[in-house]
């Protein structure tokens, strides 16, 4: 271990001398790093169930896999992200849906309140984690063929509406106990299969929710509203009410935000390109950070040209403060926690290796117009020695280094989760 240590300790020493070579201070990214916060979503620990009973419906997000040990209420979930924070290196918030809710006794989802929350409230403040929201709009037998804001009936759209509003004001309690800008997230799955007659009366029915939701001004210090778009969703083929033309449009028009999923838009579409075009113009962007394998597939977060990519805009753009990041991906056919875990590692990897690129050089060749500068830079940048400052990001946490963290999870999927039945 000690040996390991020393190692560790003799590369960083190593690496930060390279970097300096570039004019680039490893200390002082790493300061940046852990003032940079990702935001872990909580459905990925039980296959975005929830905790309600709901009866035999529809779920509008695929999950696949028959993995053993999934999460089957608030302690377990919560013991389950406390166990991947502890493997992780990285600054973390806790992004929860409404159906996480554990009230006292059964409550609707459009009546929920704050207090219903409280036990993740007490657990975030202890831990010191920022918590994002989202209301869930699915998965419910109020999702009337799959539609909830743009439904063609009225009373539906009365409920989720409720819902909306109730968020919200849950958001911002949520902000005001945590210290910091809860950001509420709205994603509906309403959507038709085959080609619409009426492609308008569902856009005009979903802005009219909308416009209901936001119709009480809440204190940005507290909140943040951010609208998520779709391309498309399996069962949903043909036609997406919250397209991103719609969210972006409404967003601009009415100051709220937008939330980019990277698993939503065409596989050739870059996320990255995009950030530069939204963030100056709309007042709040989140990122849900994903993988898609050639569709929205939700593929558990690995490192990638992708991720590199989107990294490297937000610290080429000076975005990480502006941006929210959350991770949104869903896979049962792994161990849960490991899933959690492997993504968070490698955005925080992505994270940091942007952080210590030296971004300046690239920047000052293009200034100067010779793009050939630019390109032999951009290929010997990916080689630098980003994972010896990384490894000593993890011994400084007292995270374990490379796959150690496999050996800990292992004693704690034997331990805990296997013995769930
Ligand atoms: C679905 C969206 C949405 C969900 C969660 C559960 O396509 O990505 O963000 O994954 O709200
Ligand atoms: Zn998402």
């Amino acid at each position: 271990m000690a040996q390991n240590e020393e190692r560790i300790q003799r590369q960083y020493e190593d690496a930060k001398a390279v970097y300096a070579g570039f004019g680039v201070d490893t200390d002082e990214a790493l300061a940046e790093f852990r003032r940079i916060p990702l935001s872990l979503h909580c459905w990925q620990g039980d296959d975005v169930k929830g905790f309600e009973d709901v009866g035999d419906v529809a779920s509008q997000n695929l999950v696949t896999g028959q993995y053993p040990g999934a999460a089957r209420n608030g302690d377990e979930l919560r013991a389950d992200m406390d166990m991947a924070f502890r493997l992780s290196p990285c600054r973390h918030r806790v992004n929860l849906h409404s159906m996480y809710a554990e009230p006292k006794t059964p409550t609707p989802r459009n009546k929920l309140t704050t207090e219903d929350f409280r036990r993740w409230i007490e657990w975030a403040k202890a831990n010191g984690y920022g918590l994002d929201f989202n209301a869930s709009f699915f998965t419910h037998p109020m999702m009337a063929d799959g539609f909830s804001l743009a439904s063609r009936r009225r009373e539906v759209r009365d409920y989720w509406v409720e819902a909306g509003k109730g968020a919200r004001e849950i958001a911002a309690d949520m902000g005001r106990e945590m210290g910091t800008p809860c950001i509420n997230n709205i994603w509906v799955p309403d959507g038709l299969k085959d080609m619409p007659a009426n492609r308008l009366l569902y856009r005009e029915h979903l802005r009219e929710s909308l416009d209901r939701i936001f119709e009480k001004q809440l204190d940005r210090s507290l909140m943040r509203d951010v609208l998520e778009g779709k391309v498309f969703g399996i069962g949903t083929e043909s036609f997406t009410v919250g397209s991103h033309e719609f969210y972006l449009a409404y967003a601009a028009g009415h100051h709220v935000g937008i939330c980019m999923d990277t698993g939503h838009y065409h596989p050739t579409e870059n996320v990255a390109d995009k950030l530069s075009a939204v963030v100056p113009l709309i007042d709040d962007v989140l990122l849900h950070i994903s993988r898609g394998l050639r569709w929205d597939s939700d593929h558990v977060l690995i490192q990638g040209d992708d991720l590199s990519a989107l990294m490297q805009e937000m610290k080429r753009g000076g975005f990480f403060h502006q941006v929210g990041m959350g991770l949104d991906y869903f896979d049962a056919s792994i161990n849960r926690v490991a899933a959690w875990v492997i993504g968070l590692r490698a955005a925080g990897k992505a994270m940091l290796t942007a952080l210590l690129e030296p971004s300046a050089l690239l920047e000052q060749a293009e200034a100067d117009g010779d793009f050939t500068a630019r390109l032999a830079l951009t290929e010997e940048f990916k080689n630098l020695p980003a994972n010896a400052v990384w490894e000593y990001l993890c011994l400084q946490e007292g995270v374990p280094v490379g796959t150690d963290w496999l050996t800990v999870l292992r004693r704690y999927e034997q331990d805990v989760q296997s013995k769930r039945r």
